[in-house]
This record gives structure tokens, sequence and C-alpha cells, in this order.
């Protein structure tokens, strides 16, 4: 598989110099300053293209190219809104990049509670506390009806933190749940907006009356529309899984099992209708066993993130070691490399190791948490192609 980055621009404080001391072929990055919804001229495509390639790599993957609320919930601008996708794609092919990732979660992308979660080894997780979203939901973003989403043990809980829990880490909840989270991947709500909350809540209302069909649907819509110019282009789109796989907020979620995948591939039967395979997303559903989704989905998988988690009794997931955990990531290399030797894989997120505490990395993303990873699945791929080259698989 193609080793691949996600590169957060020239204002990442890892370069483009650093990636490739470690051993990095390809680059995956998006025009960040750009707001969802807007042309991405051929320009400015080809400025950052050749930028990248200057300095000894290549833009191999787009992620993302955001798709706006507008074209997911049927709003009023939607056919404007996939006019310009339509023109930022063809910009795309025309300066030879043909990969491109994209989302249909409502709203909200990721959903963590916890950034730091420090683990025994005094390294940090990203976690995901259901009672910590839970309290968010019911008692922060007060969304009506919402403790009828929650159990009778879930909403004792959240009444028992509310006697105890701090302003400070009301906010921290607030902070981490839909600021710091989204807004350095295209979020709707970015890291000094006022009043993120009251933000959150109008957008959660454009999508009254938008359910699970209606939703994929406008999925049909969108990949129907764009479809003829990935194809004169050979542009493969690649949808993310829903992360968590499950419905959040009141929210429909349309990519989190197979049932759904299955949809959508036959929706718009079309190769370049595929999926990025995140392996951290689908592990933490635990509707979903990661290796036979990847067989049977191997053939329409244009990307890999390479990420695991484990469940834990009470709901809540925790982000694991690469190689261990639900995300069976061994297993998952040796399906792909053998489908495809040149398809991109990155690893996605890493543990906060080393001195990478206050470094100021995106969540997620540190330095040395992603380049031991790398490292880890550098030598599962060496391995895998061993086993190609003898016919072990
Ligand atoms: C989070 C990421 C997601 C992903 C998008 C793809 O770390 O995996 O934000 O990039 O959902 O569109």
């Amino acid at each position: 598989m193609e080793k691949t980055w996600r590169w957060f621009g020239k204002k990442d404080k890892i370069t483009l110099d650093m990636l490739r001391q470690i051993g990095v072929e390809g680059v995956v990055t998006s025009l960040y300053n750009i707001p969802n919804g807007e042309v991405w001229n051929y320009e400015t495509i080809l400025e950052l293209k050749q930028y990248i390639e200057s300095n000894g790599l290549k833009w191999s993957v787009v992620e993302s190219l955001p798709v706006s609320e507008a074209i997911k919930y049927g709003g009023a601008n939607r056919e404007a809104s996939i006019e310009n996708y339509k023109i930022s794609l063809a910009n795309l092919g025309k300066a030879g990049i043909k990969t491109v990732c994209y989302n249909f979660m409502p709203v909200i992308d990721w959903v963590r509670t916890d950034l730091e979660y420090p683990l025994e080894d005094g390294t940090y997780s990203l976690y995901y506390n259901h009672i910590h979203f839970a309290y968010f939901d019911c008692m922060i973003l007060k969304r009506k009806n919402a403790e009828q989403d929650y159990s009778p043990e879930v909403i004792a809980k959240i009444r028992a933190l509310d006697q105890i829990i701090t302003e400070a880490e009301k906010s921290r909840l607030i902070d981490t749940i839909i600021v710091k989270t989204q807004g350095f991947i295209h979020g709707n709500i970015r890291e000094g907006d006022q009043n993120p909350v009251e933000i959150f809540r109008q957008l959660l209302n454009l999508y009254e009356g938008t359910d699970k069909n209606a939703l994929r649907e406008n999925l049909k819509h969108f990949l129907s529309e764009i479809m003829p110019v990935c194809d004169i282009y050979e542009i493969n789109m690649c949808l993310h899984p829903d992360d968590p796989p499950a419905t959040v907020f009141g929210l429909p979620r349309i990519v989190g099992n197979d049932e759904d995948i299955t949809w959508i591939l036959n929706a718009v039967d079309n190769p370049h209708n595929g999926l990025t395979f995140c392996a951290g997303s689908l592990s933490a559903g635990l509707q979903n066993d990661v290796v036979q989704l990847a067989k049977k989905h191997v053939s329409r998988t244009h990307f890999v993130h390479l990420r695991s988690t484990e469940i834990l009794p009470n709901r809540d997931f925790v982000e694991a070691d690469h190689l261990r955990g639900r995300g069976n990531l061994i297993e998952l290399v040796r399906i792909f490399e053998k489908a495809n030797p040149n398809l991109p894989m990155r690893v996605d997120h890493g543990k906060t190791i080393l001195d990478d505490k206050g470094k100021g990395h995106n969540p997620g993303y540190p330095l040395y948490g992603r380049m031991y990873a790398m490292a880890q699945l550098d030598g599962v791929m060496e391995t895998v192609k061993d086993e190609i080259r003898q016919g072990l698989i």
C-alpha cells in the first residue's frame, strides 16, 4: 500500500521535509482556507500540488472535499452547492489528483469526549465517554426530547454527575465535543466562535424532518450528480464511515454498518462511488466485524485509514494501539495489500507520546504517536508483501 500522511498545509508544524525523513510517500491534505461549499479553483490546487512536489512528495489524496450541509439536508441552495462541488472535482481532476475523501455526517463529524485520556503507561489517547456525551446532550445542549435516547441508568448517572461537575469541566466538554474536534477539519464550529452551543442548536434545527431515508436519498442524488465528472477525470470518491457508527444528537447517520454500505454502493453502482475504509470508525460499532466488511467491500475501497478501537462494557470506547483492539489491522493489511499494492493508506490518529504533549498538534494528530504507529504498520506491510511473494496468502 502507499504510505500516506495527513498534513494540514503550510502552517502544519510537521513539515514535508520531516515527512520525507520518516518514510512517507504521499500526502493527504485539503484546501483548509476555502469555506465549505465554495469552489476550489485550479490555480490554488496547482500551487499547493507543486509546493508538495517541490518537497519531494506527491499529493495523493484529498481529505476532505467537504460536502456542505445544504447538500446533506436538501436545503434551498443544494443544487448550486453541488455545481460548485463538480467544478472543484473537475479542477482536481485537471491537476491530476484523483482520490477524494469526504463524509456525509450531518452537523458533526467525529465525536469524542476526551482528547487526552491518560493511559497506564503514561501516554494519552482519544476517548468517548457515553455518560459525558449524554450529559452534554441532555444538560448542556438541552436538546428537545434528548432523554428519550438514553436508558434510565444513563439518565440516573448524568443526574448524579450534575451534582458534582464543575463549570470548567462543562466548558471543556463543550470545547471537546463541538469545537476542538471539528474546527481543524472544515467543521461547522471553529475555535474563537462565540456561543458554540447556540450555533450547534441552530445547525441541528436544519435537520428537523430529515430521517435516515431522506438522508440516504440526498446522498444518492449528490452521487448521481457528481459521477459523470468523476467518470471524465477518473476520480475515485471515498466515503468515510460515521465515527462512531451510531446515531448522535437524534441525527440520522447512514454509513455505519454493512447494510448501509451495501445500500450506498448499489444505489449508485459506479466504481468511482467508493469507500474510505476507516477501520477505526467501523470497529467502534459492536455490529461490525471489520475483516468481513473489508473482504466484502475491498473492490470499492480506494483509501484506507488504519486505526483501531476497543469498546468497553459501559459503551465507552478508547482508541487502541494500532496492532491491537477490534481493528484487526494485520488481517486488513493482508486483504488490501493483496487486492491493490498501490492503495493509499494512512495511519489515522495516534496516541500522545514522548514530548508530543503540549506541542499544539491537532487532536489525534501528534507527530511521535503517529510516527510510531506508522512504523508498526510499515513492518506489517513488509511482512505481508513477503507472505504474498512466497505465495502464503
Ligand atoms: C478525524 C477524521 C475525519 C475525516 C472526515 C473525512 O480525525 O478521520 O474528520 O477526515 O470525516 O471526511
